[in-house]
């Protein structure tokens, strides 16, 4: 996420940093680059001017000039401007009588219907009022039955409430669909609706018509963060006909350029309020500037970092492995295979890297080594054991590593590799018990 701009910043930035002390002169020139890796990046340019500005008053306001490390307090100040440009962190506002209705619109292949069953997902996980929200999931697709089809399915998956209707008119399905869901007690009723490839004006009376009807408490554009400034065009023409109250940026899994992402909330004045980070319903992440700023300038996002580890790691599992630890029991391969589902959980190493700080330029070079095959592999391998090797992996010679090999599908190096794994797992285990966490990240710097 960000690899370009990330990049294109990056060299701006060195440009401050490389020298002692800035004169005027010098802050011009690094805004300049500053300038020309923004465009580069297909920043809009009323964006880019106001950026530019907020950083140029600080850095010669704030006596960066004589400062003792103008490069450090630059990155600070486009920190900041980065943050302004953003906007605050905004919540998605559900209030009102049940069913509140979230209507979802935008382009063909935006993702709209995807980000239906990540936001119902979302809203079931999230404790809104304190309690589980009951969702369900509509669509007003009528032009592709395979969509409403697409639809259904993630509901089922989600565990939300799917809606049927005979009916291909887009009002009377609204209209049916608000029904069932106040006759099945939904807290949200998320319409998904069609898109078409460009704006036209049907699509838009028809989207105003549903808005009508529907009441929604909040009203979203889902756009491809990938396509640049022709996203922010979009945002605009669908903001002047039905009043948008928040923005999702999907596809930002993607080596983007990143200019949608920073112009989109201050062209429009609409909040970012999600980002889509991926085609897995977990790939979706509430919006904060200051994770994105800290992305956009290689400082990673360590808040999204922990709540995805908080996240993954819940449940009954890690509290049993972590009893296991404390009380000094030797780790098993069941154990091990559980660590494994964990981060598959946790979409895998490369999303991980994107968020820790310093380590987004890692990621080419780890991410090939640990991917989601490789996970699955190595469950496969434990999965070929018996139980007694899973309880006790001493006992695994060479003729059983040969057995679990075959059946796992893989070569004996695997296997090795596998056993070496848990070895080293048991070490770093007993290193944390000795109080060596601090040990642990000092190795690991
Ligand atoms: N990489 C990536 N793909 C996505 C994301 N959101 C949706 N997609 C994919 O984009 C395609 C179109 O999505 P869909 O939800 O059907 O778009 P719609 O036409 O707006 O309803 C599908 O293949 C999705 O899997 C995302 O955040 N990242
Ligand atoms: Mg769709």
């Amino acid at each position: 996420m960000f690899e370009f701009i990330s990049e294109k910043l990056g060299k701006a930035m060195s440009f401050f940093s490389g020298k002692g002390l800035l004169t005027e002169a010098d802050v011009d020139a690094g805004l300049r680059e500053l300038r020309m890796s923004l465009l580069e990046a297909d920043v809009a340019l009323p964006a880019i001017k106001h950026l530019l500005g907020i950083v140029r008053e600080r850095a010669v306001g704030e006596a960066v000039l004589k400062g003792v490390n103008p490069g450090q307090q630059i990155v600070k100040i486009v920190y900041d401007a980065l943050l302004e440009l953003l906007g605050s962190e905004t919540k998605l506002e559900l209030k009102g009588a049940a069913p509140q209705v979230i209507l979802l619109c935008g382009l063909q292949g935006g993702g709209k219907t995807t980000t239906a069953g990540k936001l119902a997902k979302w809203l079931m996980d999230t404790r809104i009022h304190g309690r589980k929200q009951t969702v369900m999931l509509a669509s007003l697709d009528v032009y592709r039955p395979a969509a409403i089809e697409q639809l259904g399915i993630l509901a089922e998956k989600v565990g939300a409430l799917g809606f049927e209707s005979d009916s291909d008119k887009v009002p009377v399905r609204a209209k049916a669909a608000l029904a069932a869901a106040k006759k099945q007690g939904a807290d949200v009723l998320i319409l998904d609706t069609a898109g078409r490839t460009v704006v036209d004006a049907e699509l838009m009376d028809e989207l105003a018509d549903v808005h009508a009807l529907a009441k929604p408490s909040a009203t979203l554009l889902v756009a491809d963060g990938q396509v640049g400034q022709s996203a922010v065009e979009v945002a605009q023409a669908f903001h002047a006909r039905v009043p948008l109250t928040g923005l999702v940026l999907t596809r930002m899994d993607g080596d983007m350029r990143g200019g949608a992402a920073l112009s989109m909330r201050h062209i429009t004045g609409v909040p970012i309020l999600f980002l889509g980070l991926g085609e897995k319903l977990e790939a979706f992440e509430v919006f904060r500037p200051e994770g994105m700023a800290g992305r956009i300038l290689g400082q990673g996002d360590v808040v999204a970092l922990v709540q995805k580890v908080q996240a993954a790691t819940q449940g009954e599992d890690s509290a049993k492995l972590e009893q296991k630890l404390l009380s000094g029991q030797a780790l098993d391969m069941n154990d091990l295979k559980k660590q494994f589902a964990m981060m598959k959980r946790l979409g895998g190493m490369a999303g991980l890297l994107d968020l820790m700080p310093g380590m987004g330029s890692m990621k080419d070079k780890i991410a090939g080594q640990v991917d989601d095959k490789m996970i699955a592999r190595q469950i496969a391998v434990v999965d070929s054991m018996t139980p007694e090797e899973r309880r006790k992996p001493m006992i695994l010679n060479g003729k059983r590593r040969l057995r679990i090999a075959k059946g796992a599908g893989v070569t004996v190096q695997d296997v090795n590799k596998l056993v070496k794994m848990h070895e080293q797992m048991n070490q770093m285990a007993k290193m944390m018990r000795g109080g060596g966490l601090q040990k642990l990240l000092g190795r690991m710097r």
